[in-house]
């Protein structure tokens, strides 16, 4: 195979345990993806099957000479396991095979940093990294600081002087961590306002959610060409996992004046390390908040249905249930299927780079979002003009009729419009 020279060749190591969650093949394929992903190549693989991982080397003895072996045979220098290993793991591990070891959440970390681009997601990104590090910090800095220094023994009116190095860093990396969420505490102050004003407004809202690479930011793109006020504010979509690392949010307007909100997030993989997530909660409040959610599946992958459950995972994960949801079928055009196709009023198969299929896709959020909209009949008298364009601009008219007594219309209204424009209603 054609390996480029810049990438760093890897093991993959895994353990396929007696009680998985998640399909153990499917895992280390998406390993292998993730690798790829952090511009690395696989060189070679090792599996052990185990009923539960070894506390102290996470492989079994026999496994773990073996993995010793194959790394002086290929002169390979890194492993990276199918799994996070305990700092005592990794530690036992790099001793016995002198490889550098590379866990699945600090291979994910890796990825999230160098894709990182906005303030929020670097801040998000560290913060998620410095907790990682805090308990893996070497223990050969358990020296005390006094010894190292020669400062003299542990004096007891002089606190700092029996810390150790190793307790230092940790404080360090506390306060740094400290630092770090105040200052996404203070970014995300207007991200929350913003959300405020906008449920004020009574626009609805629906996030698109789902595995990287799915296909989020290609439908949004696709709805804001066809929808947007706006055709410039295209967001990044790339056949790269993990392209998307913040929120954005689109406001469409249909041809029958109807609103709402679209919002397209973070993608989600099995695994993803819990800090990464408490990170990225900021970011994914904008689903969180959402009144539906609009679930993206690949559906030419194979794994489309691991990757669903693994969606169902992290949006628990998260705290996000009871949001009304529709699945979203997409790549449909890459397989042997007919296109667009509804199932039921909640599910359709569809390609993203397709017209047809996202006006079908607009008509499924449409049955979803505007639920309370309600056909009636108004009279407004022509002393109160300001309200007939108001409904011209905001609502969809189904007719127009000038009486004598004003303008007659029958047209659609949202439940606060219909509040707010009850004394002109007819019956
Ligand atoms: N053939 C085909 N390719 C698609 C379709 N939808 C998206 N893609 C491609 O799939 C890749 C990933 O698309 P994105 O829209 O970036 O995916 P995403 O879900 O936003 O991914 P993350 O931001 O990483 O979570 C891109 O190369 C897209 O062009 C589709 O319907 N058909
Ligand atoms: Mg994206």
């Amino acid at each position: 195979m054609d390996t480029q020279p810049t990438t760093e060749p890897v093991i993959i190591a895994g353990l396929n345990l007696a009680n998985q969650q998640v399909d153990f093949d499917y895992s280390m394929e998406e390993l292998a993806n993730l690798i790829e992903a952090n511009e690395m190549t696989v060189a070679d693989r090792l599996v052990q099957s185990l009923d539960r991982p070894n506390a102290a080397t996470y492989f079994g003895k026999g496994k773990v000479e073996e993995l010793a072996e194959l790394i002086t045979a290929t002169g390979v220098q890194t492993v990276v396991t199918n799994d996070e290993l305990s700092p005592s793991q990794i530690r036992n591990l790099e001793e016995n095979t002198t490889a550098r070891i590379l866990d699945r959440t600090a291979l994910i970390l890796e990825i999230f940093a160098k894709r990182a681009k906005s303030r929020e997601a670097k801040l998000q990104v560290e913060i998620a990294q410095l907790q990682y590090r805090l308990p893996r910090l070497k223990t050969s800095a358990n020296q005390r600081l006094d010894q190292q220094t020669g400062a003299g023994g542990g004096s007891f009116t002089n606190r700092g002087a029996g810390e150790t190095k190793l307790e230092m860093n940790r404080r360090t990396i506390q306060n740094a961590i400290t630092h770090l969420r105040g200052e996404l505490a203070e970014l995300n102050k207007s991200a929350t306002t913003q959300r405020q004003q906008r449920a004020k407004s009574g626009i609805p809202t629906a996030a698109l959610v789902g595995y990287t690479n799915a296909g989020k930011s290609t439908i949004m793109n696709g709805l804001v060409r066809m929808f947007g006020i706006d055709d410039d504010k295209q967001v990044f979509e790339k056949n790269m996992l993990f392209a998307t690392l913040d929120t954005s949010v689109r406001q469409l307007t249909l041809p029958d004046q109807k609103q709402f909100l679209l919002s397209d997030t973070v993608g989600f993989v099995s695994k993803l390390p819990t800090h990464l997530v408490q990170a990225f909660k900021s970011t994914l409040a904008e689903a969180a908040n959402a009144d539906l959610l609009i679930q993206v599946i690949d559906y030419s992958d194979p794994h489309y249905q691991e990757m669903m459950a693994t969606t169902a995972a992290t949006l628990k994960e998260i705290g996000i249930e009871d949001i009304p949801m529709i699945l979203v079928f997409n790549k449909a055009d890459k397989m042997e299927v007919q296109f667009p196709v509804m199932d039921g009023d909640d599910q359709v198969v569809l390609s993203a780079r397709d017209e047809q299929s996202l006006g079908m896709l607009v008509g499924v959020i449409k049955s979803h979002l505007f639920t309370n909209y309600v056909t009636v009949e108004l009279l407004i008298p022509f002393a109160d003009g300001e309200v007939v364009s108001y409904l011209n601009d905001h609502a969809h008219i189904l007719s127009t009729d000038y009486l004598a007594t004003g303008t007659q219309l029958k047209v659609e209204l949202s439940a606060t419009d219909q509040q707010r424009f009850a004394k002109y209603q007819q019956q």
